[in-house]
């Protein structure tokens, strides 16, 4: 490093380089593996590891105690040309053992070997026993300022930017599991303040199935595959889960966001997210109020077809992983803004007759508005998925001075869990100071030793009040901006194992979630209740959740019944008067459309005007083309993404036919059971097939030239959703519109009001 320019100016200078370098390799599409094309012959000319892709970020180069280094962020990657042991030492080969002779045995001097296997055998860690199966990438916090009046918390002042890093994940699955099954979503944030680290663990769903941290066990017990098959995978549609659920009312919220059409999120990108506790928020004056948090997306919230998620689960199980890193690689940056629903700080802790300390209820947005405090960018995913996106270890009870906790029954078991879990999936206490978790604030903690200590602590004294190191760390007043624990009054109260009267009602918000959907979104409720209840072993089971059912409501009860062939059973409990919040459906609005994804169905073999020009119009909306032929390659100039072979409709937010290509040589059910009977037609099975697919997920449809007999020969030219022309970029414009409302509802007749 050139010792004349301060650090800082260094990294700056060698990131620009690598940025610029990345720039001109970058593809055409996202989802290139590795910075730079391959030669087909192995190189053997040595040079240095390639810089990451332009996309991809890395937890800044600190201290383990948080001092910036000014190193760039590969110096913490792999150096040199060379191959080396884990001292450095270069090696001539890795392919051999060292053995006494070509036909051994392995010498046990072989400490290449010996250090190559152990650590091979030592690679994997124990995944989260929740939340196992996610996906992280960094970005930029920016405060608006709108709350400096509530909170201290620097953060959140105007135009000031903190590093962040998110993770994204499914509940229940293992680590391997599919993406889009029915589940709750994670939602974490790192933000690295210079004040303190501030995790705010959110979900997309802003209740929880129960009351008390002392019953997580049971439910993840009952959502987990069954203990003795270990099966199913990653869902809740078995008996053990609505056993525990339709037993345990207070889970009967939770459950119906669950059953809704926010258990399959379109993508990470589209989702909300809420931190579900009541949270206090002191400012400099001391004063006090209480908040809930929530994430808004830019894209609005939008969600798959149910069959969609089915077929994804086995066509890509990755679909939100890579959805992330596709969108962030092709510049579409995830946005949200965050809000505050701001609360009287009374001593009943109620607003509006809501118990703010029950985390299975809202408060409804017509109550109390949630107001922007700031805007959350993810532009870089990570250079290693394990360093960061694995071992980033998020904890509620990391918050920086302005913002603190209440007595959520929930909550209070949660400052326990996190750091207690990372114990073990980490491998000791010092998980901090791994380079995703390094704070970016001086740490001088007194903490010491332990496994995996990266730290060099100087001094003699790690105690306080001590002498010998001059009495450092010296404890922080309000001048020096220390954390404040606010001094909420606790009642006098006998110790007991009990809830407050007000956590007794399970039902009402069930309702008033219900009674907010519109018609569309009330079918996928029932149809999700009829599957996951369908799919359970003991008719007992079934009886009791419709029990559950009719006391949220007589329709959806009676529907859910019917496909149950069961009886619906009246009401144990009056039905809740409630008024529906309009802010919890998903449909009926208009949102940009960055970041999705358009298949182009090409023919090599016929007209192909207008493929480069809605090909560049596609990119230049913000969205990404895939062109999808019925071989790989060129087609027309322009590179193929997928075959009919390899492509399937649920990749595609939209479907355009700029032809009507004939049965490929490939179109034969014994090759690719897509392929159907091919006989009967004349554009390849496949197109035909993801034509149907597309309408039936009620998504936008286009066709020109070709294209529009080829979606004639499909049945599906004049149906709502699907736009003919002869133009290419005209019906790509008209496409782009009808993406903005996610989808064509008319397309998905209601039965219900
Ligand atoms: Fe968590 N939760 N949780 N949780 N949670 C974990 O921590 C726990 C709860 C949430 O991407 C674990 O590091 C208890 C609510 C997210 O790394 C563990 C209770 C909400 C993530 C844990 C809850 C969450 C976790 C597992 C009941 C939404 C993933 C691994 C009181 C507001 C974070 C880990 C990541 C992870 C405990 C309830 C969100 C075991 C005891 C409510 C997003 O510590």
């Amino acid at each position: 490093m050139d010792a004349s320019k301060p650090a800082k100016a260094v990294k700056d200078a060698v990131e620009a380089a690598t940025e610029k370098l990345t720039e001109a390799l970058r593809p055409d599409v996202p989802g290139a593996p590795g910075s730079a094309p391959p030669t087909v012959e192995e190189p053997t000319t040595p040079h240095d590891p390639l810089p990451p892709k332009k996309e991809q970020g890395a937890p800044e180069t600190r201290t383990p105690t948080g001092a910036e280094t000014g190193a760039p962020a590969i110096a913490n990657g792999q150096q040199g040309a060379y191959l080396t042991t884990s001292q450095g030492t270069r090696l001539r080969d890795t392919d051999h053992s060292l053995k006494a002779g070509p036909r051994g045995p392995i010498l046990l001097q072989d400490h290449h070997f010996r250090e190559k296997i152990t650590h091979f055998d030592h690679e994997r860690i124990p995944e989260r026993v929740v939340h196992a199966r996610g996906t992280g990438a960094h970005g930029v916090f920016t405060g608006y300022g709108t709350a400096a009046g509530i909170t201290k918390a620097g953060f959140l002042k105007q135009g000031r930017e903190t590093p962040v890093f998110v993770r994204f994940s499914t509940v229940l699955g293992f680590r391997g599991s599919a993406d889009t099954v029915r589940d709750t979503r994670g939602f974490a944030t790192k933000f690295y303040t210079d004040e303190g680290t501030f995790d705010l663990v959110a979900n997309n769903m802003p209740v929880f199935f129960i009351q008390d941290a002392i019953k997580f066990p049971d439910i993840i017990h009952a959502g987990k595959p069954h203990p003795d098959r270990e099966i199913p995978q990653a869902q809740s549609a078995h008996d053990t889960f609505w056993d525990f659920v339709s037993l345990h009312t207070e889970a009967q919220h939770h459950t119906m966001w669950n059953m809704s059409d926010r258990g399959i999120p379109r993508s990470y990108r589209m989702m909300e997210g809420f931190g579900v506790h009541t949270f206090r928020l002191v400012n400099e004056a001391g004063e006090t109020v209480l908040v809930k948090f929530h994430w808004k997306p830019k894209l609005g919230v939008h969600s798959l077809a149910w069959e969609e998620a089915q077929l994804l689960n086995g066509i890509d199980p990755d679909f939100h992983r890579r959805d992330l890193y596709d969108a962030i690689e092709a510049g579409a940056y995830p946005e949200w803004e965050l809000g505050l629903q701001v609360l009287p700080d009374t001593p009943e802790e109620t607003f509006a007759g809501i118990d703010l300390l029950d985390p299975t209820k809202i408060v409804p947005e017509e109550l109390a508005p949630v107001q922007p405090v700031g805007r959350l960018v993810l532009n870089r995913t990570p250079t290693n998925f394990f360093a960061e996106s694995e071992q980033v270890a998020f904890h509620v009870g990391h918050l920086p001075p302005g913002i603190d906790v209440t007595n959520d029954p929930l909550l209070q078991g949660r400052l326990f869990s996190y750091v207690d879990t990372q114990l073990t999936r980490l491998g000791g206490p010092n998980f901090s100071q791994i380079p995703i978790n390094r704070p970016h604030a001086p740490v001088n903690d007194m903490l010491r030793d332990g496994f995996h200590q990266h730290a060099v602590h100087a001094g003699v004294a790690p105690y306080r009040p001590n002498s010998l190191d001059g009495g450092n760390p010296f404890p922080a007043g309000d001048a020096e901006n220390a954390f404040v624990d606010v001094p909420v009054t606790v009642a006098e109260a006998p110790k007991v194992r009990a809830n407050p009267a007000s956590f007794d009602d399970h039902f009402s918000q069930a309702r008033l979630f219900w009674l907010s959907m519109s018609p569309v979104e009330k079918e996928h409720i029932i149809r999700a209740y009829t599957f996951e209840l369908g799919k359970c072993y003991h008719q007992a089971i079934k009886e009791r959740q419709l029990r559950c059912l009719a006391n949220i409501d007589p329709v959806l009860c009676a529907q859910v019944a019917a496909g149950l062939g069961l009886p619906a059973p009246e009401p144990t409990v009056p039905l809740a008067d409630v008024t529906p919040s309009p802010a919890l459906s998903q449909v009926g609005r208009v949102w940009p459309a960055d970041g999705r994804m358009v298949g182009i169905v090409v023919d090599p073999d016929g007209d192909l005007d207008g493929v480069g020009a809605v090909r560049e119009a596609v990119f230049a909306a913000g969205m990404v083309p895939l062109l999808v032929a019925p071989h790989g390659g060129m087609v027309g100039g322009l590179p193929v993404q997928r075959t009919f072979a390899t492509a399937r409709s649920v990749e595609f937010d939209a479907l355009l036919l700029a032809g009507a290509p004939a049965p490929a040589p490939d179109a034969l059910p014994a090759r690719d059971a897509k392929a159907g009977t091919a006989d009967a037609v004349t554009v390849d099975p496949r197109v035909l097939l993801m034509v149907e697919e597309t309408w039936r997920h009620a998504k936008a449809i286009g066709g020109w030239g070709a294209g529009e007999a080829a979606l004639r020969q499909a049945g599906v030219t004049g149906t709502p959703g699907v736009v003919t022309g002869d133009g290419a970029v005209d019906v790509l414009t008209e496409v782009k519109q009808l993406m903005a409302a996610h989808r064509t509802w008319e397309r998905f007749p209601a039965s219900v009001a």
